[in-house]
């Protein structure tokens, strides 16, 4: 929709590879707005929660093993068609069929070490529900974007 709210997550692979600034200059650059961010080691149950929906799946456990290995910074991004926009951005979950120039087509490979993870925009209630995992509604900052009349119509 119009002007919303997006979680994106960077993984450890990404961290561990310093590119954690090259992500967030990435979505910068952009225009969209940075209103919560934070570095943390994932607990295993909060990665559960996180990946709830591929509970069942064959590669599930490697999942939460990669994502509580090493340090994550969830974010959540403001702007207009937000979720859509960083998808856009990040390109194809594998790194395979990712195009050149969005993130993952850029710093990965591997299906299973794709640099970056945010919410699915085709999956109605994704940003709430991540946001709600990551965040307490304290931890994200409301203040006005200095160049927002040169972003937006
Ligand atoms: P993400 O974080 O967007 O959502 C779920 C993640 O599961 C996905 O990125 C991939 O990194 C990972 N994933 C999806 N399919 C597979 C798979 O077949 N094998 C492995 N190892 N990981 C997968």
């Amino acid at each position: 929709s119009d002007h919303e709210r997006t979680f994106v997550m960077i993984k450890p692979d990404a961290f561990a590879r310093g590119l954690v600034g090259n992500v967030i200059s990435r979505l910068e650059d952009r225009g969209l707005k940075l209103v919560g961010i934070k570095v943390i080691n994932m607990p295993e149950e909060r990665a559960e929660e996180h990946y709830a929906e591929h509970t069942d799946k064959p590669f599930f456990d490697d999942l939460i093993e990669f994502i509580t290995a090493g340090p994550v910074v969830p974010m959540v991004w403001e702007g207009q068609d937000a979720t859509r926009q960083v998808r856009q951005m990040i390109g194809e979950t594998d790194p395979l069929e990712a195009d050149s120039g969005t993130i993952r087509g850029d710093f990965a490979l591997d299906l299973g070490r794709n640099v970056v993870h945010a919410a699915d925009h085709e999956d109605e209630g994704a940003n709430e529900r991540e946001i709600a995992i990551h965040f307490d509604e304290d931890e994200l900052i409301d203040y006005d974007q200095h160049d927002a009349g040169w972003l937006y119509e």
